[in-house]
């Protein structure tokens, strides 16, 4: 069977495409939803993609994504928790909770812009942290996991 990969989108994550070009790029959510798509066929992974504008729904999806005696979990998240990347504490807890490898993604190189985002409560946790590479960033950390999970 597939290994399963939670792709999950923090705030503001929806309006991709239809603003700050220059910094997030002209890509929306659903094309780069459809590139991952494409290239989990490729790999072999069963993608499941997600984007919530609230800091406790995202942290469901991440509990949701161990697993359960009904429900199979996830062997994998890839993770751009966006804004809550520099605040949340909780979505650092939730991970910490989630067995298997973690990358944390951005689209942005957040290392050249503002002083408040150089910090991330994520990456305590993340095993591999991807910034700067616009929407391909997305492709690069499934290529990642694929690797990780004995897929490429
Ligand atoms: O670079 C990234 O991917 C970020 O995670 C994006 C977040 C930002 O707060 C992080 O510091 C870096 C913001 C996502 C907001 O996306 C928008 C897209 C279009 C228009 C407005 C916001």
């Amino acid at each position: 069977m597939a290994p399963r990969i939670d792709i999950i989108n923090g705030p503001n994550l929806n309006l991709l495409g239809q603003r700050e070009p220059d910094i997030y790029g002209s890509e929306t959510l659903a094309s780069i939803e459809a590139a991952c798509r494409a290239l989990a066929d490729r790999v072999g992974l069963d993608l499941h993609f997600f984007q919530s504008n609230h800091e406790g729904a995202l942290v469901d999806r991440i509990q949701a994504a161990r697993g359960d005696g009904k429900a199979p979990g996830a062997a994998g998240i890839v993770i751009n928790p966006a804004a809550y990347t520099h605040s949340s504490v909780a979505i650092l807890d939730a991970l910490a909770a989630f067995d298997g490898p973690v990358i944390e993604l951005h689209l942005s190189n957040v290392h050249r812009r503002e002083a408040f985002r150089h910090h991330s409560y994520i990456s305590a946790r993340a095993d591999a942290v991807i910034a700067g590479c616009g929407a391909q960033g997305y492709e690069l950390a499934l290529w990642r996991m694929a690797r990780l999970l004995g897929r490429a």
